[in-house]
């Protein structure tokens, strides 16, 4: 597709294999087969991708030596510049191995969070190998299920500790929280992007400590996700963004982005647009799930479908007059302002 400008912004999008899957849910197995990677580069290509997301295990097995997951790397890197595609970023997966059953970094077990840093400092340099300073860090079980499992005191300064590990390891990374407040554990801890950003404010190098937001973490939150956006965007934290859907407080839905609410989406790609994002190289991530009814071939459509809104919504905020926006904001007509913009949605 390439890129998109839209207001300030340059807008360049990618996905995560993970985003094209076979349907297993908690309650039942597979319902398609699994797309061969290389079947999915070129679905990705297809539909407009420009960049792909990795997880360390997305890119090779996890317990490959050194010098075999130097070449399965060299090979993955071949494969994306065969297809134009760029990597966005690489994230350790930390939450599916024996060794993480209870959290890495946070875990009660000394080697556990060995295992976790170990893990984390090979992602880095897998990412130095394809290509990307981006680490993006999902803390999947750094929480609790019960407060008293863990001491909260000594949570927050492994957490600490960690990343600034990471930043020690290597000079040239940027780590991006994406957070997200529950599930799977009851209680995250640093649960909101602000949480984060304030503990990567007493790293050792807060420069390069900012967040990626996804739609759906901001909405667990009850948090509006443009609204989350804007807050990083204003502190120039702003560095990823998993656009999606989400529809009321359940587990974390990964619906289409624009899916359950127009206006939502819409409000996001306005902050976007607003505040310039893209022009760092920064990318447009989808993190979105097909529903579990849908045909094999068919099973892109949900990646399609999220393009396509977030273009449409472009077009949506190129037609905003700010001028008529102003004159409700002046006048305190926030009916008037209301009206205005929920038309505009509906195309009058
Ligand atoms: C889960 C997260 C996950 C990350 C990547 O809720 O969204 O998919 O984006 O580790
Ligand atoms: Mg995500």
């Amino acid at each position: 597709m390439a890129e998109i400008t839209c207001g300030k912004a340059v807008f360049r999008f990618s996905v995560g294999p993970w985003n094209l899957h076979p349907g297993a849910d908690p309650f039942g197995p597979p319902v398609r087969h699994e797309f061969d990677f290389d079947a999915k580069i070129a679905i990705f290509k297809k539909i407009g991708f420009d960049a792909i997301q990795f997880h360390d295990d997305d890119v090779c097995p996890a317990e490959l030596s050194p010098a075999a997951t130097s070449r399965a790397v060299k090979e993955m890197k071949k494969l994306l510049k065969d297809n134009g595609l760029e990597a966005e970023f690489v994230a350790p997966r930390l939450w599916e191995h024996p060794n993480t059953i209870d959290g890495g970094w946070t875990s009660n077990n000394a080697k556990e969070r060995a295992y976790a840093l170990e893990r984390s400092k090979r992602a880095i340099d897998i990412a130095n190998e394809i290509g990307t300073r981006r680490i993006v860090l999902w803390p999947a079980r750094e929480g609790t299920y019960i407060r008293e499992s863990k001491d909260p005191f000594e949570s927050y300064k492994r957490y600490l500790d960690y990343l600034n590990a990471l930043l020690t390891y290597d000079r040239g990374v940027v780590l991006l929280g994406e957070m997200k407040p529950n599930e799977p554990t009851d209680a995250a801890y640093l649960p909101t992007p602000g949480h984060f950003l304030a503990m990567g404010a007493r790293t050792k190098d807060p420069k390069r400590v900012g967040v990626l937001i996804e739609s759906a973490h901001s909405l667990l939150l009850g948090v509006d996700p443009s609204d989350d956006m804007a807050f990083s965007m204003a502190c120039g934290k702003l560095w990823g963004v998993h656009l999606n859907d989400q529809d009321g407080l359940k587990y974390d839905q990964d619906k289409s982005f624009g899916a359950v609410n127009i206006r939502r989406a819409f409000n996001q790609v306005w902050v976007l647009a607003r505040g310039g994002f893209g022009r760092k190289g920064e990318y447009v991530g989808l993190d979105v799930k097909a529903m579990r009814t849908q045909r094999q071939d068919a099973s892109m459509r949900h990646l399609e479908n999220s393009l396509r809104f977030f273009k449409d919504l472009c077009e949506a905020v190129k037609r905003v007059n700010l001028k008529t926006v102003q004159g409700f904001r002046d006048a305190r007509d926030y009916e008037a302002l209301e009206a205005y913009i929920v038309r505009l949605l509906m195309g009058k």
